[in-house]
């Protein structure tokens, strides 16, 4: 058994931080260092996949009940637009490895990728 992630001692109750939302196997907060107005992390509840990759692999309907979470909360906390990321191994920045895709929105208008 490996390690809990971060996020799943946030789950637990062991790492303080606000659950904004969840569904059956997939949860919500806001990230600890926003890099947007609004900026949520959306999360599966286990932490059995690593990355998007390996989610998509193994279990695309939770990767697609991620999205759809991502979706009810930037139209929650923003205006229903939103950037999806999911940083795939250190050298892109991932640095926690239990899947999640980052919500970010709210006045990106002017921002171009790159
Ligand atoms: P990534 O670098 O793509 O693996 O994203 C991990 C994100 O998790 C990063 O943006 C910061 C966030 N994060 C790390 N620790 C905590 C925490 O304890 N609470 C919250 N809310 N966010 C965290």
């Amino acid at each position: 058994m490996s390690e809990s992630s971060i996020f799943t001692r946030i789950l637990e109750g062991e790492v303080p931080s606000e659950i904004i939302a969840e569904t059956e196997n997939a949860f919500a907060i806001r990230d600890i260092r926003p890099q947007a107005p609004v900026h949520l992390l959306v999360i599966t509840k286990s932490q059995e996949y690593r990355n998007v990759v390996e989610l998509a692999a193994g279990d695309p309907d939770l990767l697609s009940e991620l999205v759809g979470l991502a979706n009810s909360v930037a139209a929650e906390h923003a205006d229903g637009d939103f950037r999806l990321v999911f940083n795939t191994g250190p050298h892109a920045g991932q640095t926690v490895f239990h899947v999640h895709a980052h919500v970010l929105a709210g006045g990106l208008e002017e921002k171009t990728l790159g």
